[in-house]
């Protein structure tokens, strides 16, 4: 009788396990509590977080004084060239879920704003690869962030996990 419900939740626990990085990726707000704007040091604020698959940049910014621009590689990124664009936002609040490893560049599509330094790229490791070691150690002038560790496994998670183990310890499993 047991055997059905055991398999059901063997079932949940890989679901979970699987799905865990994915549904719980950590959120990064996109220049900190300046964001997404012209004046915002987007390199420092960058170099100083990891990005994984199954995080999300947040874009924050005032609507209609900016967008977000996907450019679709490093020379186009460099150009300033917007006219091959990937994706274009302007909601003032946009999300980007980061789907796969590699580098990812966006800019900001009014006028002058790429040219002034408003553009941001963006490299994206697996969910299990060693972020590389920072540059230069004594460059380090922003604070610290949460581990992206964390979000991974946040409380709730953990508390799932709990309770899956004492029902297949009541069962005897
Ligand atoms: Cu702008």
């Amino acid at each position: 009788m047991y055997r059905v419900l055991r398999s059901l939740l063997i079932t949940i626990m890989i679901g979970l396990g699987m799905s865990t990085r994915g549904a719980f990726g950590a959120k990064h707000e996109v220049g900190g509590s300046q964001g997404w704007e012209l004046s915002t040091d987007l390199d420092s604020w960058a170099s100083a977080q990891t990005f994984r698959v199954g995080d999300q940049l947040v874009f924050k910014y005032t609507k209609g004084l900016h967008s977000v621009v996907e450019l679709a590689n490093k020379k186009e990124y460099d150009a300033c060239d917007l006219s091959n664009a990937l994706s274009s936002l302007s909601d003032g609040s946009d999300v980007v879920k980061l789907d796969k490893p590699g580098h990812k560049y966006f800019t900001c599509g009014t006028m002058g704003h790429c040219q002034g330094g408003m553009k941001l790229k963006v490299k994206v490791l697996s969910t299990d690869e060693k972020a590389s070691p920072q540059a230069s150690p004594s460059s380090t002038s922003s604070s610290p962030t949460i581990s992206s560790a964390f979000y991974a496994y946040p409380p709730s998670y953990i508390m799932m996990m709990g309770l899956i183990s004492a029902i297949l310890l009541l069962l005897r499993w």
